[in-house]
């Protein structure tokens, strides 16, 4: 019921996610003033111009303000949601002074690398890492309520960083260096996903979210230092461990 409400958005798990709905929902409502007025014009002609005569109608050559009119509005239409979209990228794009946690994130063939740039957590100490492959779907840890700046990396192909829930994704591009900011406000694991069809295997590209507290977060990084997998992770090496193809 909820989603039928926000016209098919997931529930929104972070900070910039209200002004990607609203200018969802805006342009919904745009749409369909401009189909109602378009919809009721037909029918109101329809009904207001019957006749049972089968006389030729006056024919007009042209209609000058009508003309102007329906040359204009579709501009007048375009310019309004142009505004808005502008704003709410800004408002998307805005970054933080000091985000309070860093990730670099490796997009490849089939799957991601995700680094924890924690050297200066005091609870870790030092930079650790995760990876998935293509048979493992890898699982990223964030603290509720923190900024988080993903830097984003690809080596191979073009991907696309994508957490639905999070209303925003951006492309990872080689050569390039992507990065957004985000605050995950709501705890829970959400779907992540490669929005670029990037390959053969790009539908493997999938990951989970774990937005979880600091606690939980700290105690999870601990896990990998554990691990041994620390420092930091370029990618492809840990997403083939046994010495696949790309
Ligand atoms: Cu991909």
């Amino acid at each position: 019921m909820g989603q039928l409400k926000r016209l098919g958005l997931p529930e929104a798990a972070s900070d910039r996610a209200p002004f990607i709905h609203d200018l969802w929902i805006g342009t919904w409502i745009t749409a369909a003033v401009v189909g109602v007025g378009v919809w009721g014009l037909i029918g109101w002609v329809v009904v207001r111009y019957r006749t049972n005569h089968n006389k030729m109608p006056r024919q007009n050559r042209y209609n000058l303000p009508l003309e102007i009119f329906y040359t204009l509005a579709p501009f007048i239409i375009i310019g309004v949601l142009f505004y808005y979209t502008i704003l709410a990228q800004t408002a998307v794009q805005t970054k933080v002074d000091k985000p309070d946690v860093t990730m670099e994130i490796v997009g490849q063939k089939w799957s991601w690398t995700f680094n924890y740039k924690s050297a200066e957590n005091p609870a870790v100490g030092q930079d650790v890492w995760s990876a998935g492959t293509i048979n493992k779907t890898p699982d990223l840890y964030l603290p509720v309520g923190k900024s988080v700046r993903f830097n984003l990396s690809s080596f191979d192909v073009i991907h696309s960083f994508w957490v639905p829930a999070f209303y925003e994704k951006l492309d990872v591009v080689p050569g390039r260096h992507n990065s957004f900011d985000v605050t995950p406000n709501k705890e829970g694991v959400f779907a992540g996903k490669c929005a670029e069809l990037c390959g053969t295997y790009h539908s493997a590209m999938l990951f989970n979210v774990h937005v979880v507290s600091e606690d939980e977060y700290n105690a999870y990084l601990k896990t990998l230092v554990a691990a041994g997998q620390t420092g930091e992770a370029k990618g492809a090496a840990n997403a083939y461990p046994q010495g696949g193809s790309r």
